[in-house]
Parts: structure tokens; sequence; C-alpha cells
């Protein structure tokens, strides 16, 4: 049940340098941080980080690659992300090692984020012929008035460590084909799968001709992401991560009248109702809480059941999540990795305490694991915990497999309680009763960007727009019509007439 034998580090390393080989990435070797591995917690290797130089060369040279891709036709550009989606397909297992090394994603899920990464590229190939503005009918004769989207220029990507690469993906695939050209900082917890990825763009921009600069990679601290969100030069910041890193980020770049893409916190929730299929919701529920040992923005964090199913599922889930396997990511039976580091089972642990504190009981779970064979890498059981009411711990997002388990008597109430949390990224609801689902649907049900029914909050699709509302910072990112973000629109009024009508009736002259 639970893996006790962990690679060394030694190993990990081994089987990185491999995959990095395999990639064709150079490394940069240097002492000014360090790659490692939260399956022992250990360092893998010294890394040299941009320098302040470093990165006002990487603006000036995306810049300057910006106005020769904004005027290659877009179908054109998606030729490059084509290229860059069959590279992932190529190397599909060797990032899928990196994801598991850096970030301890377990094999099935780090194979899901180079999938999603695929899978964005061919959604962007498709965009690329599909950048429509409409024609609008003009209130004048002879006139016609039209909406064209252009491209925005250099786009700064801020990424977390829990999906190291497929936020890039979303971001980088859409963006080139919208023709910007982008900077990367991505998580100094993850540089190894970012070296990964600039690679392989790198690569498929050789092989289809395109500018060198459209995409390049900082690694660095915040530093260096503070250089790209105060710089006029980008036009947009999309950054994923905490909500006090949006907190900062949202007002500098607004301050220099710039555009944000923001993707913060999620305190994500389920309503389980009482003609719930159980067998898919505990299905549903363990896969969206305990997955990703709870690093995903997605996670579901929160859990309003009804008061008569209460009981019933609260034992499956409490014998679901007893048998969990935790422990090494890359054995194929674990189905819970480490935590990104001891300071997160450090906050785990605290919040664990505070919810105790705030009347919650432990129902399952919550214990450290492997704290010998790897004492400095953060194995927790995810935990289940009773809470009669939604105290600030539960109004919290941790980061880590805490679920919050609360009961509700009418929909309306449930609703209620969903609602009442800061943030507002992912939801749902687990009923066969029609009215339910489609209450929780509208205008009055679930406040979230992403609300699902009979499906947990985690792993959406990328063919639709993602994001929040409230503190989860209102960006959209990904599939459906979130490229707008990206591009700036211009209405043009064309008077294919030999008269001036002016708009309005207004006469003049
Ligand atoms: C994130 O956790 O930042 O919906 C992104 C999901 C994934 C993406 C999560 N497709 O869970």
């Amino acid at each position: 049940m639970t893996g006790t034998t962990l690679p060394t580090t030694e190993d990990l390393r081994t089987r990185a340098r491999d995959s990095l080989a395999a990639l064709g990435v150079t490394v940069p070797e240097g002492d000014d941080f360090s790659a490692r591995s939260p399956i022992t917690g250990d360092d893998l290797f010294g890394l040299r980080a941009a320098t302040a130089a470093d990165t006002e060369e990487t603006i000036a040279a995306t810049r300057e690659a910006f106005l020769t891709w904004r005027t290659t036709p877009a179908p054109r550009r998606g030729e490059l992300v084509r290229r860059l989606g069959e590279l992932l397909r190529d190397h599909k297992g060797e990032l899928a090692d990196l994801i598991t090394i850096e970030a301890g994603k377990i094999r099935s899920e780090a194979l899901g984020e180079v999938q999603e990464m695929i899978d964005i590229c061919d959604f962007a190939v498709g965009l690329s012929r599909q950048l429509y503005g409409r024609t609008i009918a003009s209130e004048r004769p002879g006139h016609r008035l039209a909406e064209t989207w252009h491209p925005l220029g250099v786009v700064g990507v801020i990424s977390a460590f829990n999906f190291p690469a497929a936020v890039w993906s979303w971001n980088t695939a859409v963006a080139l084909a919208c023709g910007d050209t982008v900077i990367w900082k991505p998580s100094e917890l993850t540089p190894l799968i970012s070296l990964a990825c600039d690679r392989l763009l790198t690569q498929a921009a050789e092989d289809v001709g395109a500018p060198r600069d459209v995409h390049r990679l900082l690694l660095g601290d915040r530093t260096t992401g503070e250089k790209l969100v105060d710089d006029p030069r980008i036009a947009l910041i999309s950054a994923t991560g905490s909500t006090r890193m949006g907190r900062e980020v949202g007002p500098r770049v607004a301050a220099r009248f710039g555009r944000s893409l923001l993707e913060l916190g999620g305190n994500n929730a389920a309503v389980v109702a009482p003609s719930a299929d159980l067998d898919l919701a505990v299905q549903g529920i363990v896969f969206a809480a305990a997955g990703t040992a709870g690093q995903r923005c997605t996670t579901l964090r929160r859990l309003i059941v009804h008061r008569d199913i209460a009981d019933t599922l609260i034992a499956r889930l409490t014998a679901a999540y007893r048998k969990l396997p935790i422990g090494d990511p890359f054995d194929e039976t674990t189905l819970v990795g480490p935590l990104i580091s001891t300071t997160a089972l450090d906050t785990m642990q605290d919040a664990l305490t505070r919810a105790q504190a705030e009347g919650g009981k432990i129902l399952a779970g919550g214990n450290r694991r492997l704290a010998d064979a790897a004492p400095r890498a953060g194995y927790a059981e995810p935990v289940l915990v009773r809470v009669d009411a939604q105290t600030d711990v539960v109004r919290e997002e941790t980061f880590a497999p805490i679920l919050y388990v609360q009961t509700y008597d009418t929909l309306e109430e449930a609703i209620a309680l969903h609602n009442d949390v800061p943030q507002g990224l992912s939801s749902s609801i687990f009923t066969r009763d029609q009215q339910e689902a489609e209450l929780f649907l509208s205008a009055e049900g679930s406040d979230c960007g992403i609300a699902n029914v009979n499906i947990g909050t985690s792993g959406a699709e990328i063919g639709g727009a993602f994001g929040g509302e409230k503190e989860t910072g209102g960006g959209r990112e990904s599939g459906s019509d979130a490229w707008r973000a990206y591009m700036r629109s211009a209405t043009n009024t064309i008077n294919y007439s030999s008269r001036l009508a002016l708009a309005q009736n207004v006469s003049f002259l």
C-alpha cells in the first residue's frame, strides 16, 4: 500500500540528465540556484540564473522579433505551433520524466500534462485560421464597419510549479498563433522542464524558419519576474500563482496601463445532492481532492454534502482515503506523490492544527509519510476533515490535499455556502436531478469560472476557457475565445461611397 522504496537522488539526477540529453538541452550550469526533486527533497544540479543584462537583452530581442512575427500570416504562424506539437509528441516520455522528477507528479498525470500541451498545440494550429473578426452593419449608406484583430506584442508568461509545462503551453501556443512573441519566467522549482520546452520550441522555430527570438526563457527569481511586470515593452503579463502574487502583479501592470491575465488561487467545492450516483461521486471526489497531492489550482478543497447521504458518503470516502497508495511517483501503483517541499508539508500541518482549533475533526489521513526514507521530502496522507462551519481556514486555499466536508439541508443553502469564499475558480455538483443541476449552472448558482455536473472540479479539457472570478483573478486562458486576450482589436469604418455622412446625423460644413 505504501511504497517505502524511493529512487535515490543519484538515480533521479541520472534520469534527469538522460532525458535532458535526449531532448538536446544544454543545461546552464552555475551556482545561482538549484534544480531539485521533491521525490527526495535533494538538489540535482546548480544552475545559472538570468542577470539583469540578460533580461534586458531578452526583452529587446523578443520585441524585435515581434516586429517580424506580427506580419507573418497567421496560418504560417500556426506551422510553428504544429511543429512544436510534433516535437512534444516525439518526446512525450522524456518530458513526463522531467515533470515527475521536478514536480513529483505520478506517471499518468505527468503524461497527461504533456498531452495537455499537445492538445493546446492542435487547438492553436486550428485557431491560426480562425482569428475571426465581425463585420457590423453600419448606420450609414455606403459604409461598412469591421472588427479586426491584430497581434498585441511581447507576452510575459509567469508560471507555477504545479503545472510547470501545460500552463506555459496554453499561453505560448495561443500567443504565438496570435502573432505575439513570448518571454517565459517559470517557477524556480521547475527549471529543467522549462529548459526542455524552450529547447523544443527553439528547434521548432529553426525547423520552420521562424525568428529565433519568438520565444525566450528567463530562469530566475522574483526580481526577474518583477522586471517583466514593470517593463512597458511587455504588452501582456499572464501570471499563474497565488492570490498574494496576483495582488502584487495586477496593480503594478495596471499602473503602466499594461494588460494582465491572472490565474490565481481556487477554493473549489463540490455539492453532493441526495440523488447523486455515489460510485461516480466517490471516484470524482477522490481524484479531484487527492490527485496531484492536492496541488492543482482546481483541486477539490470543500465538499458540501446533503445531510441524508452524509454518513454513507463519508464512510465510503474514508475507506477510499485509507487505501490511497502514497510514495514514489515513478511507481505505477502510486496515486499520491510528494508535496513540493517540506515547507508545503508544514503549511498543511498548520492548516490542520488550525482546522481542529476551529472545531474540525479529522476523519482519515493527515499523517506524514516516508519521513525516515526521505527526511527532506514532504509525503503526506490526503486528509478528510469534518467541519460544521466555513471557518477562516476553510475559506483559505491551502495548497495540499485537505478536503473539508460539511453538510447542507437545502440546495439554496448549499449554493450560498459554495459561493461564500473569496475565490471563484472551479465547482461541481453531483446530482441526477436536472432541476438541481441547471440551478447550479445558472446565474444564481455557482459563481465560478468553471462549473461542472457529475464530474469533479479538476482536470479541465483545453477546449474550454480556463480561469475564475473574484480572488482567482478574472483571467481566461486556453480554449474557447481566450485568444482575444492575446490580441488587440481595431474597429474599422470604411466609406465606399463618395459622400461624407457623419454618424448620429451630425451636420458640419
Ligand atoms: C493549474 O492547476 O494551475 O483543470 C492548472 C485542470 C488542469 C489545469 C490545472 N487541466 O486541473
